[in-house]
């Protein structure tokens, strides 16, 4: 029986466990990325596991999130990024370089290695036939210390490309339709793999906007082959010599096949606030907007400026509308000049913005009360842009940029006809903005550059015996971390502060949950399905952590948010009987007896009290040899630095 390409990838680099669906594997990492609002946390765990130099191939520390600096705070923490990276042989893309997921397939991935990145978008690089995963800030940090990266072995979707899109219909059509037919939650537990005939019809970054927001299904991760125009990208970027084929056998055995026919795609746009509230423009009809950006690590391929720059060419942005775009990396805002798609952007009247994620992760461009905003990116979560009545659409940059001239929500086939965009032979590239780390022997030297803001890892604690805490929070379905932990320019700045951000924990949900759970000292949050989707940020865990939160108690948990609460030291439950939660009062008292005991017994399902109500609710909590014994240190960062030595 024939493999799948993720399955040779794996298997190529399999350090723990067996491959049972279901089951956990550890495998070991070739590659590691972070980007700056997670990764000052992920360098200050990799420094307390005391390991001098990563044992890595190649691990890059990205400043590209935290770009506004009204404050010293996000200058310290790049600065201090800068040092350990220095110190601990980790290249540094410096701010300005450009967003992680775009730099990384433009200058490091490479077919048929292991990435993981402490940044949910990492499963870009699958775009290039790289088996690249988001993972929390200390998973990252245990993998360049050497340590395998587990994960559930995954089931394995192939999404069977079949025809041509059609003039002015794009990649993010592609994935807005996948997102459409599976959910936001449709991906949980597994691999999204690319395959058929209509592969070769699609560029390396329209693979890579494809498998960017595969995020949003929640898979794991999401992977095109590597060929022959894999192949020509890495020559053009002058790194021919990393490519190899990768592809799945003829005979390959998937769990589940889409089909999905290019040619019947039509464009299309998510709906607040949602990314798979997906309609076609068609069906949403006239729509009057008043913001437009261009950019993110979905859309901000030279490739994708080009159409932009075309259907701009000679026009002026809508008086009504406000256009921003933000090239995704050096290289191609570079391009963009030297091609003179810059000057004719700049004429058009947009605005020009550095390369990062900026309005993407609510670093500005707030769009004004209520506002409709057509935005190229990959999330439209409530209150996410910063205006918390923003109306947010998920669209292609081509309906963007036609958008932003009409002032209206506009079927880019309105534009007529198509050139062909072809991408250059050869790319600029100076890789002057991405700095090398110490050698071994200079190491010594380096001196760590702390600010401030820079305080330590919250206090863990070995999971106690028994757990009686009350409910401080119910909340509903699909709540996201940008619910769990907000970004924003105002919050952003607090990511290497624990207890400063704490304060603003589910405040989009209720304003007075931090106080409340800190004054209880210890307790218990309630919710729905698909719990924790969205970001792979740990401070939606950590956070928690500090506010004293013991257990979460959910119908089903988003993957890494899942991952990241067992690291943090607390218990992930998920109900057996989904009609229980409403059984569930805020406010009321859980029992977990003898939970310690229950969790080293390997007892996967027991029953809880509701000693409020007197009612038993039988729990599901599922822990394999690894989780649980870190589930019983109190956290990753205490197994770790039991186990790594
Ligand atoms: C995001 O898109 O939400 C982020 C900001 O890139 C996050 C990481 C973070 O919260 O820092 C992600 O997707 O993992
Ligand atoms: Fe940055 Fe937005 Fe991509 Fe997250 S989704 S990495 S914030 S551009």
């Amino acid at each position: 029986m024939g493999l799948t390409l993720t399955e040779k990838i794996l298997k190529a680099h399999v350090v723990d466990g067996e491959f049972v669906k279901g089951q956990e594997i550890g495998i070991k990492i070739d590659q590691t990325l972070t980007q700056d609002a997670t990764g000052t946390m992920a360098y200050l765990e990799f420094e307390a596991m005391g390991v001098p130099r990563v044992r890595t191939e190649r691990s890059v520390a990205y400043i590209d999130h935290n770009t506004l600096q009204n404050g010293f705070e996000n200058a310290d923490d790049h600065r201090f990024i800068g040092s350990v990276a220095k110190k601990h042989g980790i290249y540094f893309s410096r701010s300005g370089n450009g967003i992680c997921h775009q730099v990384h397939l433009e200058r490091f991935g490479i077919p048929g290695k292991t990435l993981i990145g402490s940044d949910s978008h990492t499963p870009t690089g699958g775009g290039i036939g790289m088996i690249a995963i988001g993972a929390g800030g200390l998973d990252v940090a245990v993998a360049m210390g050497g340590g395998a990266y587990y994960i559930t072995y995954p089931k394995i979707v192939k999404v069977n490309l079949t025809g041509k899109l059609s003039p002015w219909v794009a990649a993010k059509d592609v994935i807005l339709e996948v997102l459409k037919r599976l959910s936001v939650k449709g991906g949980v537990g597994k691999v999204i793999e690319y395959c058929g005939k209509g592969v070769k019809t699609l560029s390396v970054p329209e693979r890579a906007t494809i498998t960017n927001m595969g995020a949003e299904l929640g898979a794991t991760t999401s992977i095109f082959p590597s060929d022959e125009i894999t192949k020509q990208f890495l020559e053009a970027q002058g790194r021919g010599e990393v490519w190899t084929e990768q592809k799945a056998d003829d005979d390959a055995v998937y769990d589940e096949i889409v089909e999905i026919n290019l040619s019947e795609l039509v464009p299309l746009a998510a709906c607040p606030h949602s990314p798979d509230n997906v309609k076609s423009v068609a069906e949403i009809g006239k729509l009057k907007i008043d913001q437009v950006c261009i950019g993110s690590c979905t859309n901000s391929s030279l490739l994708d400026m080009m159409k932009v720059a075309h259907i701009l060419k000679g026009k002026t942005v809508h008086p009504d509308v406000s256009l921003a775009i933000a090239p995704g990396s050096k290289q191609v805002l570079n391009m963009m000049a030297d091609m003179g798609l810059l000057s004719i952007m700049i004429d058009a009247g947009a605005r020009i913005l550095e390369s990062a994620c900026g309005p993407c992760i609510g670093m500005g461009q707030s769009p004004n009360s209520a506002g409709i905003s057509l935005r190229t990116f990959n999330r439209n979560f409530l209150g996410r842009s910063g205006t918390k009545d923003g109306q947010i659409y998920l669209v292609s940059p081509e309906l963007a940029a036609i958008s932003a001239v009409t002032g209206y929500l506009t079927d880019p086939r309105e534009i007529g006809d198509m050139p062909e965009f072809v991408l250059p032979q050869k790319f600029t590239v100076h890789d002057n903005m991405i700095a090398l780390p110490a050698s071994e022997e200079e190491a010594d030297s380096v001196e760590i550059l702390r600010g401030p803001n820079i305080k330590p890892y919250p206090e863990t604690a070995p999971l106690e015996d028994s757990i009686t805490a009350p409910v401080s929070l119910k909340v509903e379905d699909n709540i996201t971390t940008d619910h769990i932990m907000p970004a924003g320019a105002k919050i952003l700045p607090l990511r290497s502060n624990i207890p400063a951000i704490s304060q603003h924990c589910f405040t989009v949900c209720d304003e007075t949950f931090p106080a409340r759970a800190k004054e209880l000292g210890k307790s218990i949050i309630v919710g729905g399905s698909n719990y924790g989707q969205g970001s792979s940020r740990e401070h939606a865990a950590l956070a928690p952590l500090y506010l004293g939160i013991k257990a979460v108690l959910v119908k089903s948990f988003a993957r890494i948010h899942r991952a990241n609460l067992v690291n943090a030291g607390i218990l992930p439950l998920t109900f057996v009987n989904e009609s229980d939660y409403d059984t569930i009062s805020q406010g009321d008292i859980l029992e977990l007896a003898g939970i310690r005991e229950k969790i080293q017994n390997g007892e996967t399902e027991f029953n809880i009290l509701n000693k409020t109500t007197g009612k038993e609710i039988p729990v599901l909590c599922e822990m394999t040899g690894r989780t649980k014994d870190i589930m019983l240190a109190g956290g990753l960062l205490d197994y770790t630095r039991e186990n790594l030595k």
